[in-house]
Formats: structure tokens, sequence, C-alpha cells
């Protein structure tokens, strides 16, 4: 995601109500915006689209991010929800969230050239959840999946195993109330995206409840959303307002939100970019945190800067918790030149 558009300073300017200048103190929290799976979820689609040529077909948002799927389909891609409005012979993308064992299986029987841009830290739990079923043989446990009812993932990583071998939990309520048949055999997996405090919660009742239950160490919470929480976290006490760029439909994205506002920070907000901002919220506002979750490109942040720097005199701050040095290759049948 290369493009950069920054806006005009006349249409900033719409949005103010006073030309006076005065100091805003900016936090940028780091790390922020695109992670591994993202960038390379994007890459597939772009690899895609210079291999085969326009169109190229993505089931659901590649990412929950409205900017990257328009700019997806300004070079050629059509976004759909399900496989049966692709046609015969078209070449099709799975999402960066994950599908349910269902889809490449009918992709395969229509014959869909298909690529996977599923993260690995998603496939991971797939395997995981794969692995405790154990194929539904003597070592079978019942698996209970920590997330959000609905969600791609959520629907993905279930989707993985036959209807009934996952309950999903959805907060620390049904971790309470849950009834699993044989509470000697289960185990637990987790949505990547989570808030790690509302999650570690979550696993200690169940854990509390179930002490024979199997699972990773802590959670499946990734690297990228750890890291973009803690990041927020260090910021949040000190900022009046906290905006996080990133789309509505973006899990990791709220919970950034989330985090901001239980962290101290006076309030909180999701914006999807500066199009979006209110500028009346900076009101009374001296100091300002910015992140941005995993699938908002980094090219909004700056947007959203260069417009505040119009209106006032900024002393931007850089806070970088942690250095990210993670990518991932190309699926399979791009990754030989591409990579
Ligand atoms: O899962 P979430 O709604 O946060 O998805 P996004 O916003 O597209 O971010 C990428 C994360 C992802 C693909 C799943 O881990
Ligand atoms: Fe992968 Fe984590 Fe990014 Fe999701 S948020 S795409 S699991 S790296």
């Amino acid at each position: 995601m290369s493009d950069q558009t920054f806006l005009a300073p006349e249409r900033a300017a719409e949005h103010v109500s006073s030309t006076e200048q005065r100091t805003l103190r900016v936090l940028l929290a780091g790390p922020r915006g695109f992670c591994a799976g993202v960038d390379r979820a994007i890459r597939v689609v772009e690899e895609a689209l210079r291999r085969y040529g326009a169109p190229v077909y993505v089931r659901h948002e590649i990412v929950h991010n409205r900017t990257v799927v328009e700019g997806l389909e300004a070079k050629g891609a059509i976004f759909v929800e399900e496989l049966d409005e692709v046609p015969a012979d078209g070449h099709v993308v799975f999402s960066a969230h994950g599908v349910p064992k269902a889809v490449p299986a009918e992709a395969e029987r229509r014959n869909l050239l298909y690529l996977d841009a599923t993260c690995p830290l998603v496939s991971k739990v797939h395997r995981e959840a794969e692995r405790h079923f154990a194929g539904g043989g003597p070592e079978q446990r019942h698996i209970l999946m920590i997330g959000h009812a609905g969600h791609p993932e959520v629907v993905g990583t279930m989707g993985q195993l036959p209807q009934g071998a996952v309950t999903l939990i959805n907060d620390a309520d049904e971790a309470r109330s849950v009834q699993p048949e044989d509470p000697s055999r289960l185990a637990f997996i987790t949505q990547t995206t989570l808030s790690v405090d509302d999650t570690a919660e979550i696993v200690d009742i169940l854990r509390t409840r179930f002490p024979d239950i199997e699972g990773p160490r802590r959670e499946d919470i990734c690297y990228a959303t750890t890291n973009r929480q803690e990041a927020v976290k260090a910021i949040a006490p000190e900022s009046d307002l906290v905006i996080v760029i990133g789309s509505p439909n973006s899990s990791n994205s709220q919970r950034l939100r989330e985090v901001a506002e239980r962290s101290g920070a006076r309030r909180a907000l999701l914006v999807p970019k500066l199009a979006d901002l209110d500028w009346s919220v900076l009101e009374g506002v001296e100091t300002l945190g910015i992140s941005a979750g995993a699938s908002a490109p980094e090219t909004l942040v700056q947007e959203m800067v260069v417009a505040l720097s119009e209106h006032f005199v900024l002393q931007i701050e850089e806070r970088i918790v942690k250095k990210e040095n993670v990518s991932f290759r190309l699926p399979g049948p791009l990754a030989t030149s591409a990579d």
C-alpha cells in the first residue's frame, strides 16, 4: 500500500471553527498499524493481480479496513462474501481471517484457482484445534474457543472441526456457566485479536473450574495484538484523548480503543480516517494519543498528523514499547518469485 493521499489543507480547514493556533502534544503509540499477517494478505492480492490480471476475487474484506479494500478495488480486486459469487474461471483469495474447511473444499469442487491469505498465526490456531480434536479418536478433547460470535476468524476456526466439537466462550460469564459433558477432557483456544487482560481473566476461570484443561501457555493472542495493546497502555494515562485509527468491523482496533479507555485515557475514539474526524472532540485536549489497528495503513496516521499540524503547533513524541521484526512468506503458489 504505497499510495499516499494527504488531505488538502483548505479541506481540513473546513473542519475547524477557530484559526487560533495552540500547542497540541501528540503521543504516537509504537508499534501501531500493519502487522505481518495483514502485510502478507495485501501482498497476496497484489501479487495475484500482477500474475493473473484483473479481476481477482477476494472472499470477504482481505482485512477489515475500507481504505485497504478500496485501494485494492481500484487495482482490480472484486470483494465478495461467498464463493458462489465467483465465476467458474475466477481466481479467488481467502481473507487474512481464515475460512472454514468447507470453503476450500467448495473451491476445489468447483475447480476454482484459490489462494489462501489466512495469517499463519491464525492457521496455527486451526492446527491446535485439530490436534485437540485428534481426528475424533480416543484422545479427543472438547474445545472451548474464547472469541466473539460471528467474527470471521471465529467462524473459520470453529469450521476446522465438525459441528459440536467446539463451544464458543464469548466472555467471563460464559466461562463461569459453561457445562461441558466431560470436564476432564477439555482444551481451549482463542481468537488472535482479543483483549489480553479480558482473556487472562477468562482463562483463569476456565483453568480453575477445569484443572485438566489443555491449552496454550497463556492464550493464542498474537504478537501484534499484544504489542499494540501494550503500546496504547503506555500512552493512555497521559492522554486526554486517544484516537485509534481503524474500521468499526476491525476487532483488534476496537480492542485498542477499549484498552486506551481502561488504561486511563480520559476518552478514546475509533476513527476510520481523517474525513471521519469530528474536530470538536479536540476541544480542551492538550495531549492526544494516536494509535492504529493492525489493518490500518500508516498513510492514514500520517494524513491525520498532517491535518493536525495545519491547526495546532504540534509537539510529537513517538513512544515505541517494542521493535517488531516479523514478516511472513507468501503462500505456496506465489512464494517462489515474489518473496
Ligand atoms: O480480526 P480483526 O477484526 O481484528 O481483523 P483486521 O482488522 O482485518 O486485522 C487483521 C487481523 C486478522 C486478520 C485476524 O487476526
Ligand atoms: Fe496475524 Fe496477528 Fe495480524 Fe491477525 S493481528 S493477521 S494473527 S499477525
